[in-house]
């Protein structure tokens, strides 16, 4: 469902007052050197975020059980009972698969809760699972600690249940209660989540959403989280919710084009799929998708799970494109992954590991030497002529991201050029015809500042 076509605008004047996090907070500032101006770094927490590679988000709740994707807010709580919940094997699935974080999806539209909260009845504490005293938070982010993952929650601003919403003040107090319990109660929370749908309330009055103060509440609250929506303030939307980043991919934003979640408008697609070269802050793009058709379980899609190709496509187009992939792997009825996507997870972690199972450049002597102030050139020699499949770049992002165009070539006796690309930033991966090469020239053919030394591996 395009949840654009129930964006609304008009919390543009209420945003852009809380400082992004790349300029605002304890980032690497990185001395400038004469040539250098002065470009944005990432966060720490923006730096850790970016290296998981992989997050998994589970969308669950009482959509799961009435086969819904979105729900309209009137759902019985009693039809929430999920009769072999079980976080853990959420979390060891999603390890074993090689994800270092998960999104869970506290509140959806359908606003029903699924942790005890104290700000709406429409919760789990309303359902008979586990006797109305059972907390789905708790045990997911408790799951997530014990795999050693991150854990992180999705709060949807749309609530089709709360009386309150559409009545703008009421329901934006109440929904930084909901933020509150979920930032205070269960330890470190690693992303936060935020949704741009807006619609109308159960009571037909439009909600104005008032991002400023919701976003200062989770900096303060969760100082190392990042938070996530088409404006950031630390990670942005990468403009669609299939899973494939811009390229050009710029991790640099001008935080004047996409001001609120959910704003809309000519530049705004194209802003979140690249980024912009001149942007003064740092905003990398979080690629989500889902395994399935939909975002949450439906019985009928069990033989619709991505293929494993089909998820190796995502990878390149996501973490491979200097993004962050999320995704999306619904829990079933019976509250556990299903073995479909249990198999064809461990399936992509299998085909990974085969793909980048050696680095055929691990050892081998390489230079690099600037050529102008936004060139330069790498050169490897892999010792013998090998056949190589997969390169992967990357450049030093704690310094910055930029470089904006490059050619790799490869020489086993003449010069053949082996991939052309624009952006390179946290990771490039470029998939290659099959070549026999024994050395590899990388030739950075414009910056947008003095390249730094970029890192490059290659594949067989
Ligand atoms: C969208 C929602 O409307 C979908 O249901 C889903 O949660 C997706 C990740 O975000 O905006």
């Amino acid at each position: 469902m395009d949840r654009r076509s129930f964006v609304v605008t008009g919390a543009a004047a209420l945003a852009g007052c809380i400082a992004p996090r790349g300029v605002s907070r304890g980032a690497a500032v990185v001395a400038a050197s004469p040539m250098r101006a002065n470009r944005p770094v990432p966060s720490h927490a923006q730096l850790a975020w970016q290296r998981d590679e992989l997050a998994m988000f589970c969308h669950f709740g009482v959509n799961t059980f009435s086969d819904r994707e979105w729900g309209d807010g009137t759902e019985n709580p009693a039809i929430f009972d999920p009769a072999h919940f079980d976080a853990r094997q959420w979390a060891r699935t999603a390890r074993a698969a090689g994800f270092r974080a998960m999104i869970l999806t506290a509140k959806h539209h359908d606003g029903f809760c699924l942790w005890p909260t104290a700000t709406t009845r429409h919760s789990v504490a309303s359902s008979p699972w586990r006797d109305g005293h059972g907390d789905v938070v708790r045990e997911f982010v408790d799951a997530c600690r014990a795999e050693g993952l991150t854990p992180g929650l999705y709060l949807s601003p749309w609530d089709r249940n709360n009386p309150a919403y559409g009545d703008s003040p009421r329901y934006n107090t109440l929904y930084r209660e909901q933020l509150t319990e979920l930032l205070t109660r269960y330890g470190a929370i690693g992303e936060v989540w935020f949704d741009g749908a807006n619609g109308e309330g159960p009571n037909g009055k439009k909600q104005v959403y008032d991002w400023p103060h919701t976003w200062a509440l989770v900096r303060r609250l969760q100082p190392d989280a990042v938070m996530f929506s088409d404006a950031g303030p630390d990670v942005r939307w990468c403009g669609n919710e299939n899973g494939i980043a811009g390229d050009p991919d710029w991790s640099t934003v001008d935080p004047d084009v996409v001001t609120y979640p959910g704003e809309s408008g000519p530049l705004i697609i194209p802003a979140l799929q690249h980024g912009d070269p001149a942007g003064s802050v740092w905003r990398p793009a979080e690629a989500d998708v889902s395994i399935r058709p939909g975002w949450f379980y439906h019985p009928a899609e069990n033989e619709r799970v991505r293929s494993v190709d089909s998820l190796m496509s995502l990878y390149f187009s996501s973490v491979g494109r200097n993004s962050k992939l999320l995704l999306n792997v619904p829990p079933t009825r019976d509250g556990v992954l299903h073995d479909v996507d249990v198999a064809r997870l461990l399936e992509f972690r299998t085909s990974r590991d085969a793909v980048f199972a050696r680095n055929l450049a691990a050892n081998a002597p390489t230079t690099w030497r600037r050529t102008g102030n936004h060139s330069a050139v790498l050169e490897t020699d892999l010792g013998a002529a090998r056949t190589m499949r997969v390169a992967r770049l990357a450049e030093p992002i704690e310094r910055g991201q930029v470089v904006s165009r490059y050619t790799l070539y490869g020489a086993n006796d003449d010069w053949v050029p082996l991939s052309h690309g624009t952006t390179i930033g946290y990771a490039k991966l470029d998939q290659i015809e099959p070549t026999r090469v024994r050395q590899l020239r990388l030739v950075i053919e414009d910056a947008e500042d003095e390249p730094r030394r970029v890192v490059m591996d290659v594949f067989a």
